[in-house]
């Protein structure tokens, strides 16, 4: 009998090729299976070959080659492909085997695959795994979340095979049940939010400073080079230089309509759900939206008029250096707001999350990796009680030292006619949090009229009184109406 395999992976797309290849070549044993039963010996005949890597013909073959506990995890689509694998696992496997769900899963549905699982004496874990193909070929960030009594049995794989930040590794135990997908989730948001701020940048040099595709790569090399550094401000130089065969820039002839597979959207519900302000992952999503309405956009912009000047006038150099700090500065409110998202989650479902955990998880290996999550790791270090990013020195500086550039890069890009949705909500936001006073003073008010809703009174907080604002209509509150 062959050796047993220390883990099996199910779903050979590229990502579960990359991760086995991965595993195998940080010295574990792997058996591959997939729904498609072919693709596994077509696996093991071209990119496995000459590695240790096994195959499976079943699922009862694949259980019976691993090492106890089995170590199974999915790497299939999100959704019922994964709950088909579970049913059709675990009357082959024993109590306090581990299942793991790679994929993109909801964390609602992690949520109840966790409490499903649990009922059986199974152990679930749902792990967020970023970086793309190369990440998972040669260290993703992985965030794993569910039964912590699994945690110990895949702990030397996931922190063997992730991205490492200087000697740390990129991945460490999340929390309970959804926690490592709800993660990802606002890991991928903030993805959103970070493309959207550069687009935004990329949009103001291209139409208001009317720069070529070469100048903006220049800046964006330099900026790559500062508190900027991050893996989508490279590969957007690299971007921005890309020539077609004929020469010119291939990023010209590419159509202007964003898509999107849904994460983004998700954390923007979550947000709702938990209302917690996180404006700009917001703002980004529906960026896109409004960009996918390309056939509408052209139709409307030969009617709808614009700005009176489209160009900017003033200097040039000075003006891309507060580019870059609007950026940045609307980089940290986008970071506090999702951090304030996992806060909130973190609250509702009773998850002790580590927030330096988790800026160190996606300091390398994922598609947002940057220097600047190290500065938050370190914020969190400084104080793991932190209540909002905004409020740690390091940034709070950050944002004072770049604050009057960012108001004039909005500014002028509303004079231009240039859209900054994301900029501008991350300013708005800002200034509504630093506001001691707002004016939900009036909208209290304005609720109490017409609909006898109740308001606070400063000084009476906790006692909800009702005003008789015309006179007519009566004294009775809404709250004391039965229907
Ligand atoms: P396949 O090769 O048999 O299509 C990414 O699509 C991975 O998820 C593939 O390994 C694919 O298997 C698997 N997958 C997609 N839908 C599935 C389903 N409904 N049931 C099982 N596996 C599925």
């Amino acid at each position: 009998m062959s050796q047993k395999a220390d883990i099996a992976l199910i779903g050979l797309a590229v990502m579960g090729q990359n991760l086995i290849l991965n595993m195998d070549s940080k010295g574990f044993v792997v058996c591959a299976f997939n729904r498609t039963v072919e693709k596994v010996q077509n696996f093991l005949n071209n990119e496995a070959k000459g590695t240790k890597i096994i195959g499976a013909t079943s699922l009862e073959d694949m259980v019976s080659k691993l090492k106890s506990p089995r170590r199974v995890m999915l790497l299939v689509k999100a959704g019922s492909a994964v709950d088909d694998f579970i049913k059709q696992l675990t009357p082959l496997l024993s109590k306090g085997d581990i299942i793991i769900d790679g994929g993109n899963s909801e964390y609602t549905d992690t949520q109840r695959r966790c409490k499903d699982l649990a009922s059986n004496g199974f152990l679930f874990i749902g792990a967020g795994v970023s970086g793309g193909e190369d990440g998972a070929r040669y260290g993703p960030s992985l965030m794993p979340g569910g039964h912590e009594e699994g945690w110990p049995h895949i702990k030397p794989i996931f922190q063997g095979i992730c991205a490492k930040s200087g000697n740390e590794p990129c991945c460490d135990w999340v929390g309970q049940d959804g926690a490592g997908h709800f993660v990802k989730m606002v890991h991928n948001g903030i993805e959103y939010g970070d493309m959207q701020l550069i687009c935004e940048a990329y949009h103001i040099m291209k139409t208001g400073l009317g720069m070529s595709h070469d100048e903006m790569a220049d800046v964006f090399e330099d900026w790559n080079k500062g508190e900027l550094d991050s893996f989508l401000i490279e590969i957007t130089k690299d971007i921005l230089r890309f020539k077609d065969n004929d020469g010119s820039p291939l990023l010209e002839k590419i159509r202007d309509s964003a898509g999107q597979k849904g994460t983004g959207k998700w954390t923007a519900i979550a947000a709702l759900e938990y209302g917690t302000p996180v404006t700009l992952i917001g703002e980004a999503v529906f960026a896109r939206c409004l960009s996918s309405l390309k056939d509408e956009r052209v139709i409307a912009s030969k009617k709808l008029g614009g700005a009176t000047s489209s160009k900017f006038s003033g200097d040039k150099k000075e003006f891309l250096v507060k580019i870059r700090k609007a950026l940045y500065a609307s980089k940290i409110v986008s970071y506090a707001q999702g951090f304030m998202l996992l806060r909130e989650a973190a609250k509702s479902f009773n998850w002790k999350l580590n927030y330096g955990g988790i800026a160190l998880m996606w300091r390398g290996g994922c598609i947002i990796r940057s220097v600047f999550l190290g500065n938050i790791k370190d914020a969190y270090t400084r104080n793991p009680n932190l209540s909002n990013l905004l409020l740690d020195d390091f940034f709070c500086k950050a944002v004072k030292e770049s604050q009057q550039s960012w108001r004039e890069v909005v500014s002028q890009a509303v004079l231009l006619g240039v859209p900054v949705p994301t900029m501008s909500s991350a300013l708005s936001f800002y200034d509504g949090y630093r506001s001691e006073t707002l004016p939900a003073n009036l909208l209290q008010a304005q609720r109490d009229y017409f609909g006898a809703h109740t308001y606070e009174l400063l000084g009476k907080e906790g006692k909800f009184v009702h005003t008789n604002w015309t006179g007519h209509g009566g004294d009775v509150s809404a709250s004391t109406y039965n229907n």
